[in-house]
């Protein structure tokens, strides 16, 4: 199975705790704080390798969490780091975070790589917390925790030239006896069933050329395999458009190519307004010659048409010097363009004071988050860390503009909380 589109859950680990501990050994009544700081969660790394070639990996096992980091231990043991994840992609995956449609990258090039997702910091053990006027902190820091995300992957071939054309014309044939590919052939309709890649080489020039599945007339609206193998060719600079002029299937080689080239134009009409040669196909049948001439004679002399015969090789030299020659003059292929989008930890500062009934306040946003990690309610040090947090960001300040007076109910973290003023 050919899979070039899938939606993956991912996560990176979240940071392990730091310890709450001290040191005693037989002897030792009250040693001084020695819990170690929790490891760091993993990342979520994607890279481009070009020997995968397809998504398939990711249709069957849809969520990947990177390793959470270990708590702290005693005796200032820090916690393990959490494992990352490396996910590899075909080269040619977009990746897109599917909330926004946002691009996180485009990995165009063999051995590209990007941490989309950064393990949580663990949380400092409370030997860290120790000052001169502390000296034996009860508290210790939560690890930072990370969120799912969920995101798309989708693979959009890179290849110099596509290959269209009616099913069973030859595109197979033809990209087998110029490259060392080996597609499937065989003498029924959608033979292809997904995008096969050959290198094509012409002295000290090659070019990668890309033979999709057979468009037939409707492919735009769903018939036959549908127009959806069409965005592998959309990177391409190029179209060699096959026709069958044996006319051996009954259908008339201009009526193919007119319906062939309205296809493209319903997908895009960048696809439509690529450059174009022609390829008769199949001249080496009986009655081919006849045909050749009505198709040409149609198709006027502005349209580059090359008579091919792709089962014996005839033509098709001629052929690879007209694509080398076309492609010197059109820039080669290119990332999209796309502004990079990354996911950013919540911003720590930010929060929200909201009213719920008269004297009753709670303090939500990713500061509170902040403070659940770092506060211990049970302490007395904790808390006044805390308090003092609340004060510095001036949230005292805008609870009395508020309203707030003495006795009023404050929530912070699910913890209710008096007023004193
Ligand atoms: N006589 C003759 N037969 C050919 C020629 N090129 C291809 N064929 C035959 O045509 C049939 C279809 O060839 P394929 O290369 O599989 O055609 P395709 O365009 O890739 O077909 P799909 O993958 O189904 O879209 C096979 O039986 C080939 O042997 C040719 O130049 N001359
Ligand atoms: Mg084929």
């Amino acid at each position: 199975m050919f899979i070039d589109k899938v939606k993956i859950t991912v996560k990176a680990g979240n940071g392990g705790d730091g310890a709450n501990s001290f040191l005693h050994f037989k002897g030792v009544v009250n040693g001084g704080p020695d819990g170690g700081d929790g490891g760091k969660g993993g990342d979520v790394i994607i890279r481009a390798d070009k020997r995968v070639s397809s998504l398939l990996e990711y249709y069957y096992k849809t969520k990947f969490f990177a390793g959470d980091g270990e708590n702290g231990m005693p005796k200032n043991c820090y916690g393990k780091a959490g494992q990352d994840i490396v996910l590899l992609v075909p080269t040619g995956t977009v990746v897109k975070d599917e909330e926004s449609g946002e691009i996180l990258m485009d990995f165009f090039n063999d051995g590209q790589e990007k941490t989309i997702l950064v393990g949580g910091e663990g949380g400092k053990g409370n030997a860290r917390f120790t000052t001169s006027r502390r000296h034996a902190p009860h508290f210790s820091q939560k690890g930072e925790a990370t969120e799912k995300k969920t995101i798309i992957m989708e693979l959009k071939t890179i290849a110099d030239v596509g290959f269209v054309g009616f099913p069973n014309v030859g595109k197979s044939t033809l990209l087998s006896k110029i490259s060392s590919a080996r597609p499937k052939i065989a003498n029924y309709h959608f033979t292809t069933l997904s995008p096969n890649l050959g290198v094509v080489s012409y002295y000290d020039e090659s070019f990668v050329a890309a033979d999709i599945p057979g468009l037939i007339e409707g492919a735009a609206d769903g018939a036959g395999l549908g127009i959806d193998f069409l965005k592998h060719i959309e990177r391409t600079r190029m179209i060699v458009h096959v026709v069958d002029v044996s006319g051996i299937e009954g259908r008339d080689p201009y009526d193919d190519y007119l319906k062939i080239n309205q296809e493209l134009k319903a997908y895009s009409e960048k696809l439509a307004s690529l450059k174009q040669i022609v390829v008769a196909n199949k001249c080496d049948i009986f009655g081919a010659e006849e045909n050749l001439k009505a198709f040409k004679e149609k198709l006027g002399d502005s349209v580059t048409v090359v008579p091919i015969s792709a089962i014996d090789g005839n033509g098709t030299k001629d052929l690879i010097e007209k694509v080398v020659e076309v492609l010197k003059d059109i820039p080669p292929v290119a990332p999209l363009e796309y502004e990079e989008f990354n996911y950013v930890k919540p911003d720590r500062l930010y929060y929200e004071i909201e009213q719920l009934e008269e004297g009753v306040f709670e303090i939500t946003g990713s500061l509170v988050e902040v403070l659940k990690r770092n506060v211990v309610m049970s302490d007395f040090h904790s808390m006044a860390y805390m308090q003092k947090v609340l004060k510095d960001r001036g949230i005292f300040k805008e609870l009395r503009k508020m309203g707030a007076t003495n006795g009023s109910t404050i929530i912070i973290a699910d913890s209710e909380f008096e007023f004193v003023d």
